[in-house]
């Protein structure tokens, strides 16, 4: 986002230069230029905020109002240089603002979509009242430049108005659109929970901070005991609410901060932010007996079979220094679980296991 505001505000600053330095006295001109100029700058300095990992909803409702303020600015300083319907009637500034409308979109939050439209209906509205109360429109339209900005129509104003909430309407529908999008793309449809997927890539940011912050960082694979068997003599409808159970109680003893994931058919995977070895393993555990002790009522009426799950910790800077490395070893812990006869979290190194390089 901060790369498409630099280029568009690039390309943006090529027709104001152009005109200044065919025209460099024309006032009206090098307004242009300064405030896409300015433009460019503060795109440079959210970049520049960026990089040094200032991010935030702020900046997303700072710059968005920002630009469109800047549009509004461009249209009072021509009305006060270039007359009242050089400001009104601006031919290119004023489409200015549906380019900053359309963009606030890419924010994927639909208050800053509203908030900057309505801040641009806000500001345009009150520049038009202004017009009509301090100018004799008439006389303007006379005036020098007419042919260049037409006469003052009040429908055509109202029509802009009503253009702009369209276009903040077009983002926000757009914004639902791709969040409904992003959420189908990272939600295993089953249980609701993060896929694999997103998993794995909240589990690489969380690993940036990890290390930025020199604070530790759990992962556990979690395996459900002898699945099969519920398929098998239970039927998959069944094993299906079997997940969804285990989703379900994973889920609802961990922290905001933690996640659950369904990695893969039976597996789930568990992010645990802040948590140590130690910790990790003893959470996990008290999962575990939740787990093992919850009532499962089968709606086939069946003696309900016993439902446990295994599971292998790994934790960073202990257990390694890649999330790949912490997922292998947690995998391979999970195995040495199994081994040991199921139903059991193993946290520390497992008998037999070799660091992996
Ligand atoms: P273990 O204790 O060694 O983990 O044995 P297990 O039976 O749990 O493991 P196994 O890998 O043999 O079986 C996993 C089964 O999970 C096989 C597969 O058909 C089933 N499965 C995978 N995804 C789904 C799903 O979405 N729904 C249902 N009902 N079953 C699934
Ligand atoms: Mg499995
Ligand atoms: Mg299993």
């Amino acid at each position: 986002m901060a790369w498409a505001r630099l280029v568009v505000t690039s390309l943006l600053l090529i027709t104001p230069a152009w005109k200044v330095l065919r025209e460099p006295d024309n006032p009206i001109y090098l307004l242009g230029f300064i405030v896409t100029a300015v433009a460019f700058a503060a795109a440079v300095t959210v970049r520049w905020l960026l990089r040094k990992g200032r991010y935030g909803t702020w900046i997303g409702f700072a710059s968005s109002a920002l630009d469109v303020s800047l549009v509004s600015l461009a249209l009072v300083l021509f009305t006060f240089i270039g007359g009242p319907l050089f400001g009104v009637n601006s031919k290119v500034t004023f489409e200015v603002y549906f380019l900053a409308l359309a963009a606030t979109a890419l924010r994927y939050d639909k208050r800053i979509c509203a908030a900057a439209g309505g801040l641009a209906i806000a500001q345009y509205a009150a520049l038009v009242l202004f017009v009509t109360w301090r100018y004799d429109l008439n006389v303007h339209f006379a005036g020098p430049g007419a042919d260049e900005t037409g006469r003052f129509v009040m429908v055509d104003q109202v029509t802009r108005l009503i253009l702009m909430g369209s276009a903040t309407l077009v983002a926000m529908l757009l914004v639902n659109r791709a969040t409904y999008l992003q959420n189908a793309a990272s939600t295993d449809p089953l249980t609701g929970k993060a896929n694999r997927a997103h998993f794995l890539r909240r589990a690489h940011s969380e690993f940036e901070r990890a290390r930025r912050h020199r604070r530790p960082l759990a992962i556990a694979i979690v395996d459900v005991d002898h699945f099969k068997l519920f398929n098998d003599v239970h039927g998959h409808g069944v094993g299906d609410t079997v997940l969804i159970t285990v989703a379900t109680l994973l889920g609802r003893n961990l922290r905001n901060a933690d996640m659950v994931a369904r990695y893969g058919g039976e597996e789930f995977a568990l992010l645990l932010a802040e948590a140590t070895l130690e910790s990790a393993r003893m959470k996990i555990d008290m999962i575990r007996r939740n787990v093992e002790a919850a009532p499962l009522d089968l709606p086939d009426g069946k003696e309900p079979s016993r439902l446990t799950f295994s599971a292998g910790v790994a934790v960073y800077p202990d257990d390694g220094d890649t999330i790949e490395l912490l997922i292998a070893t947690a995998d391979m812990r999970l195995l040495s679980a199994k081994r040991g006869g199921r139903n059991r979290v193993v946290a520390g190194p497992a008998t037999g296991e070799h660091k992996i390089p």
